[in-house]
């Protein structure tokens, strides 16, 4: 018998057992009789263990140089890269998607952690003029406090580092609770900063339930925001916790990405972006392409090539490298997938790929299902509408280009679209129409680097972008600061400074 390994919190810079002693165990979603570990079942008590080391080491950490932080996190960047393909095998085993793309998860991670820690040397504020003499003016980023971070499971690495890494150069300390899907990575993850000399208290790791660990971090009074991806329901929860404290709250909440094909799109291409963009990460993206609007000038053509090339999609384990498709992350979700298969045939939608569970043979042990395509749909059905969150695509019939709009503008998230044309001025309408917060043109709707905003519109986000050159503004604060040299008492908008 393999030995059972059980993997602690990390709080004050010490890894420890949650105080009652419970762990929940963490299994393989592709065989279930692999346990990946046992983890902390926290609660409010270790939660606030962890708030009051962060509020502590806060003091200092604030005060740390940032480009002496940057220096931390490039170093930690480093061991990401080392480590990489050791993250990536235990990130396939808990999370269950194929190794290929667990190895981009830690990837993004590492990108992530090099392009923020760049920050520690620039963090660039504006200076501007006063209106009166002999009077300076600037603005300065400051850090909030503790910032309150909870991520979801489909990239337990890459939305960690988004949260974490900008939290830290500005000067913030951390707190943070992973999905109880997919805690190792972020124990390696906080392995990695702890080995990388970030001080005690700095980052701290608390796993658990949303309800017993998550909720209480949300509602604790010394976190000074929170930064929240998961479901759209849980972020309203979010923002209805922290909204009677006034605390900053960023959310990262659901899609439903459209790929729009015109009549004039190189369709092998589309065909390849539906697919990967369908059902690369089994479906499991927020930025997933879970609706394809067609034109109807090529759409039996599309059709025909998708459904062809889905079928050739294997599912299975994804440590194994021929593999696809891995499985879906626990059963309730598959559940939830399947019920949306059920629910699109009840409307009406023809299945042209898929629509089961795999439950024989070497599917057995794991949560699998069928790459499934829908087509001929009406984008009022609720499979067009609602985030599924699987291996499922919606293919909608459209006679324009406007049509294609509408439909993708239809819908009440506002993450990623993307349009297949060889039309420049079609393209640019496109861009210029799609209400979302990340648009591609000739490529998938799943991809986006780090380097740029990440975030959507309407239900998808609360008006904020993690990544890019907009990753500080989550964490940090605008002060404005006046020095007036001149020795006496200036009155803005008052003084009249007279032509000498
Ligand atoms: C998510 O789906 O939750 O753009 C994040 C992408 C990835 C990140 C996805 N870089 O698909």
């Amino acid at each position: 018998m393999t030995k059972i390994r059980t993997f602690k919190n990390f709080i004050d810079g010490q890894w420890v057992a949650c105080r009652s002693g419970q762990t929940f165990e963490n299994r393989n979603p592709a065989n279930q009789d692999d346990l990946v570990g046992l983890f902390q079942n926290s609660s409010a008590e270790d939660v606030n263990d962890a708030v009051e080391a962060a509020s502590r080491a806060y003091q200092k950490w604030r005060l740390y140089p940032a480009p002496k932080r940057a220096e931390l996190l490039y170093r930690a960047g480093q061991i990401l890269i080392e480590r990489k393909e050791e993250f990536a095998h235990d990130m396939t085993r808990e999370m269950g998607k194929v190794l290929k793309e667990s190895r981009g998860d830690v990837q993004e991670a590492i990108d992530m952690t090099f392009f923020i820690a760049g920050e520690g040397r620039r963090m660039y504020g504006h200076t501007a003029p006063s209106e009166l003499p002999n009077k300076f003016a600037m603005s300065v980023r400051i850090p909030l406090g503790v910032c309150g971070l909870i991520t979801p499971w489909n990239f337990p690495m890459a939305i960690p580092s988004w949260k974490m890494i900008p939290a830290l150069i500005c000067g913030n300390t951390v707190v943070i609770k992973p999905a109880e899907d997919t805690p190792l990575s972020l124990v390696n993850f906080c392995q990695v900063l702890e080995e990388a000399g970030i001080p005690p208290g700095v980052v701290n790791l608390v796993s658990g339930s949303g309800n017993d660990a998550g909720a209480p971090l949300v509602r604790h009074p010394k976190t000074a925001m929170i930064s929240f991806t998961g479901s759209t329901a849980v972020g309203r929860t979010v923002a209805a916790t922290c909204a009677p404290q006034n605390k900053p709250h960023h959310l990262e909440m659901g899609g439903k990405n459209i790929i729009m094909v015109l009549d004039d799109a190189n369709i092998d291409l589309a065909v390849e972006g539906a697919v990967w963009g369908g059902f690369g990460t089994t479906g499991q993206r927020c930025t997933a392409a879970s609706r394809v609007a067609v034109h109807k000038k090529i759409y039996k053509e599309f059709v025909n090539r998708f459904v062809r090339h889905a079928k050739r999609l294997r599912v299975g384990e994804g440590l194994n490298e021929k593999i696809d498709l891995g499985p879906i992350i626990n059963a309730s979700q598959l559940e939830s997938v399947s019920r949306y298969v059920q629910i699109g045939k009840r409307e009406g939608a023809k299945l042209a790929l898929g629509g089961d569970v795999l439950r024989k043979g070497i599917y057995k042990k794991g949560f699998f299902h069928e790459p499934t395509i829908f087509i001929d749909a009406d984008p009022r059905m609720r499979i067009a509408l609602e985030e599924i969150f699987g291996p499922v695509v919606t293919v909608l019939p459209v006679n324009s280009l406007e049509e294609a709009i509408e439909v993708g503008n239809s819908v009440e998230y506002g993450l990623a679209s993307s349009i297949y044309t060889q039309n420049v001025d079609q393209a640019f309408v496109a861009m210029r129409e799609m209400y979302t917060g990340i648009f591609y043109v000739n490529a998938s709707t799943i991809g986006a680097e780090v380097h740029l905003p990440f975030g959507g519109t309407k239900a998808t986000g609360n008006g904020h972008r993690e990544a890019g050159h907009t990753a500080l503004d989550v964490f940090s604060e605008w002060k404005s600061i006046y020095i007036d040299f001149s020795g006496k008492l200036q009155k803005a908008q008052i003084d009249q400074v007279e032509v000498y």
